[in-house]
């Protein structure tokens, strides 16, 4: 028995030793050469947290696919959307949520200009790079966000009274007419409504036979939008111009107007300046309904991914990018609306 017992403990005593020696066992070799690593890192994805605003117009849902459409598994990248449904604070649980789940990157669409500060700096301090389309935040911190990318919302303002301009002229209406204007006003606060209201007051100023009778906001939707408009109609009988801050609340205030018995478009009794020029905005160009269209371009996938490229090739981004963006005459819009992308 003890020789078998000397026996046993020599043979334990040697797979002890080689356990120590690291011979013999399962483990995938040490390399400090990074090409041997279990997982190649070539073939990690690039995990993409995008917080959407919401799904309140045909503008933003263009958005939305123009996003999903360029961040997809087959070009190597996990891709997660939240909808936010219009509300800052459900994006800023959004932003919370993304840190925890430590993606590369979080794209965000801000609701709203204010408040990022707090959430932003956690996200820097877990060193997840920011990018930031379509709307602006109010920051004395630039270092919060890596990126933005999107439109010039006061100079959208201005084009609008421009192209009202031309659109009283084109109707033949005298330089000195009182003109009696109403604006269906965007989500308040959001850059998008701040930019085109302050643009075009600012701009309008010069013509002083243009009377802003009344801005109330749609938030962007054609049924707030069209109710709005109703009111407007009750408080205000000889309206002249609507100037409506995205294409969704212009198409609630066609509704409205004609419910009123009343007529609009480059025909009609009131002209209509929308914002965002989206597809189905050409379609009311064309049927007559919509005067003209200041376009607020949606297609920013590509554009991040440049940026993201960009990120992870080292390679620095610029801070800011504004968009290319036209206007458009209901008198074009037939032979233009075949060549649209959204
Ligand atoms: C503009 C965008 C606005 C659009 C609306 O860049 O933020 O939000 O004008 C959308 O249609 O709801």
């Amino acid at each position: 028995m003890r020789i078998f017992k000397k026996t046993a403990a020599v043979i334990l005593a040697i797979m002890m030793f080689m356990s120590l020696a690291g011979c013999g066992n399962n483990k995938a070799p040490v390399s400090n050469d990074s090409s041997d690593t279990g997982t190649d890192e070539k073939s990690k994805s690039i995990y993409v947290g995008f917080v959407q605003v919401g799904a309140e117009s045909d503008w933003r849902m263009a958005n939305t696919k123009s996003m999903q459409e360029t961040f997809t598994e087959a070009k190597g990248y996990k891709f997660e959307m939240v909808d936010a449904q219009q509300k800052t604070d459900k994006q800023i649980t959004a932003i919370r949520d993304f840190i925890q789940k430590d993606v590369d990157y979080i794209v965000l669409a801000p609701n709203t200009e204010a408040g990022w500060d707090t959430v932003l700096g956690e996200a820097k301090a877990a060193g997840i790079p920011v990018i930031i389309v379509d709307r602006m935040i109010q920051t004395n911190d630039n270092s919060l966000f890596t990126a933005w990318v999107g439109s010039n919302f006061k100079q959208e303002g201005y084009d609008a009274v421009t192209a009202l301009e031309n659109v009283l002229k084109s109707k033949g209406i005298p330089d000195t007419q009182e003109i009696n204007i109403v604006t269906l006003q965007g989500t308040m606060g959001s850059s998008a409504q701040i930019g085109r209201t302050d643009g075009f007051a600012e701009k309008m100023a010069a013509h002083k036979n243009w009377k802003m009778l009344d801005k109330q906001s749609g938030d962007f939707t054609q049924e707030k939008g069209q109710e709005v408009m109703e009111s407007f109609l009750k408080s205000y009988p000889d309206i002249d111009v609507v100037i409506s801050e995205n294409d969704n609340m212009s198409f609630g205030a066609v509704k409205a107007i004609k419910a009123a018995g009343k007529t609009c478009g480059p025909k009609g009794d009131i002209t209509i300046v929308s914002f965002d020029a989206v597809h189905a905005a050409f379609e009311a160009m064309i049927a007559g309904d919509i005067d003209v269209d200041v376009e607020c371009n949606p297609l920013h996938g590509p554009r991040v991914e440049k940026l993201i490229k960009a990120l992870e090739a080292g390679e620095s981004v610029d801070k800011i990018a504004y968009v290319d963006e036209d206007v458009f005459y209901a008198k074009d819009a037939a032979s233009i609306i075949g060549k649209r992308a959204y």
